[in-house]
């Protein structure tokens, strides 16, 4: 594109969002340096799914996937709450021959490790700049210059704040979140797949499923089990209504739980998958908060990426596939064949992409919180029993996940922006024609 010119550009926070949006920008000719709080750039936490459409981006960026010793998941499995029979099945045999990418279940650290190697390491363009101890204050949205609490300031052409949830250049950009504490809450626990086979309890390892206990009652109670490192890690999202143990104001740093704490809410929980939980370690709270979709993600030449641009529930899994969406956008939007040099139209057309799609996941991540039948995958599964989601035209689809193409959606919008003429036969992205589940058939 005429009028291409090299970036230098700075990242606000080097979380999974912030590493990926680097590897993105570097692969598309920039200079980056990414500004970490800590003093060290990692993660906590445990599992984390990565679907086929973030798993794509990881291939095209030329990630070493195997780095991050995923487990690739073969099914989603969801079961009774007492007997722990499966209720809802949705096989993902087929999944990577539909979808051309594996769905992976990372752990966390190996999945941050792997992308800092791509953003900081040797490969395509010129490896980013990682500096810690940086926290950022504020930005002077005139001169694009950010100051840091240690008294560095820093200009650049570009900015990402990929800040996370408790966003700081959320606040700067003027942007103030309408947000509760959730009607749930959640314990984080750790099982070794080897204790439990030792111990005699059921091998779930073998099964390479996420697999989930209750919601199809419109219950809060819930148990999320996913495999990771191989499957020699069992990682348990246990959900619970938030009267019985509040943790909204707690943070990962905080204290373990005692095993009884994570037990209690459980009386009638199916007893093999109990018994697990009641040899989990290092139980923790993620406290969780439901943030309205925001106004805006963007001002001049600063714009918002992953949690810090529109956080979500974690029910579609999904939170850490939208930020490497993100960070493909920016990569796709700043690439030679499309940046005229304009940074703010990149970054308007940035929004015009990005804020439609991850609202749209997070108001579904919200409603499957209560009621997994709205989960991509089992919304799918409409002949069970129990199945019943509030707007049957309205449950996101992996159709639409999946047969997304980004390229298509940039161009149309591109082409809007610059006055030019979109002739291919695509809608925000989706193939005219496309038939989802739900009964919508684009362009219809
Ligand atoms: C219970 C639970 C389970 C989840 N499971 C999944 C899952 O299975 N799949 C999935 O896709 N997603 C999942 N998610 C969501 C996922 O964790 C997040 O969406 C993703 O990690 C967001 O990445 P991020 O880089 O935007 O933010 P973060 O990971 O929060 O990173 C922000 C970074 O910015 C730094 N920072 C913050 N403030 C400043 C500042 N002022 N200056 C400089 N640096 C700063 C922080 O230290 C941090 O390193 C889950 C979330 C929850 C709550
Ligand atoms: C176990 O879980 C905690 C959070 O509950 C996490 O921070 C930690 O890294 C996990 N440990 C392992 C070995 O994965
Ligand atoms: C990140 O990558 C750099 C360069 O490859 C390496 O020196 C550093 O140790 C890595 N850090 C982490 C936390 O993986
Ligand atoms: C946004 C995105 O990457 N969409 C892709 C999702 O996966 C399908 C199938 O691999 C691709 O065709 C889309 O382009």
């Amino acid at each position: 594109m005429s009028g291409w010119r090299r970036l230098n550009i700075g990242i606000v926070g080097g979380g999974i969002g912030g590493m990926s949006v680097a590897i993105a920008l570097r692969r598309a000719g920039h200079i980056v340096t990414i500004y970490e709080r800590s003093d060290f750039a990692g993660e906590v936490g445990a599992s984390v799914s990565c679907a086929a459409n973030g798993t794509r981006w990881l291939h095209e960026w030329g990630v070493d996937v195997a780095k991050g010793d995923p487990v690739v998941l073969r099914k989603l499995i969801n079961r009774d709450w007492k007997t722990g029979e499966p209720v809802s099945v949705y096989d993902l045999g087929d999944y990577e021959e539909r979808w051309g990418y594996v769905y992976n279940m990372f752990h966390r650290q190996y999945m941050h490790a792997m992308l800092n190697d791509s953003a900081l390491g040797e490969g395509e363009g010129h490896p980013a700049t990682l500096k810690v101890d940086h926290r950022c204050r504020d930005i002077d949205l005139i001169t694009n210059t950010i100051t840091f609490e240690n008294g560095v300031l820093a200009q650049h052409d570009l900015i990402v704040g990929a800040d996370g949830i408790g966003s700081a250049v959320r606040g700067i950009l003027g942007i103030k979140p309408e947000k509760k504490p959730a009607d749930s809450s959640c314990l984080h626990t750790n099982i070794s797949t080897e204790e439990a086979v030792r111990l005699g309890l059921v091998d779930y390892s073998q099964d390479n499923a996420l697999e989930y206990w209750g919601g199809q009652e419109g219950k809060w109670d819930k148990i999320v089990l996913s495999p990771c490192n191989g499957g020699k890690l069992l990682s348990y999202y246990c959900f619970f209504p938030r009267e019985q143990g509040d943790y909204s104001t707690q943070s990962w740093g905080a204290d373990e739980r005692p095993v009884e704490e994570l037990l209690q809410p459980y009386p009638a929980l199916d007893r093999q998958v109990f018994d697990h939980l009641a040899i989990g370690k290092e139980i923790k709270p993620w406290r969780l908060w439901v943030h309205n979709p925001y106004p805006y993600i963007h001002r001049g030449r600063v714009c918002l990426l992953g949690d810090a641009g529109h956080p979500m529930m974690p029910h579609q899994s999904q939170g850490a596939c939208m930020a490497i969406e993100d960070a493909a956008a920016l990569g796709i939007l700043l690439s030679p064949r499309y940046f005229d040099g304009d940074v703010s139209q990149a970054l308007a057309v940035y929004e015009e992409v990005r804020l439609p799609r991850a609202t749209r996941v997070q108001a579904a991540a919200a409603k499957a919180a209560y009621n997994i039948n709205e989960r991509i995958g089992f919304s799918f599964n409409k002949d069970i029993p129990t199945y019943k989601v509030e707007d049957p035209k309205k449950v996101l689809t992996i159709e639409e996940m999946n047969a997304y193409d980004m390229y298509q959606d940039v161009e149309e919008k591109l082409a809007a922006k610059r006055h030019a003429a979109y002739t291919d036969k695509f809608i925000c992205g989706l193939p005219v024609g496309l038939e989802l589940p739900n009964g919508i058939t684009i362009g219809d």
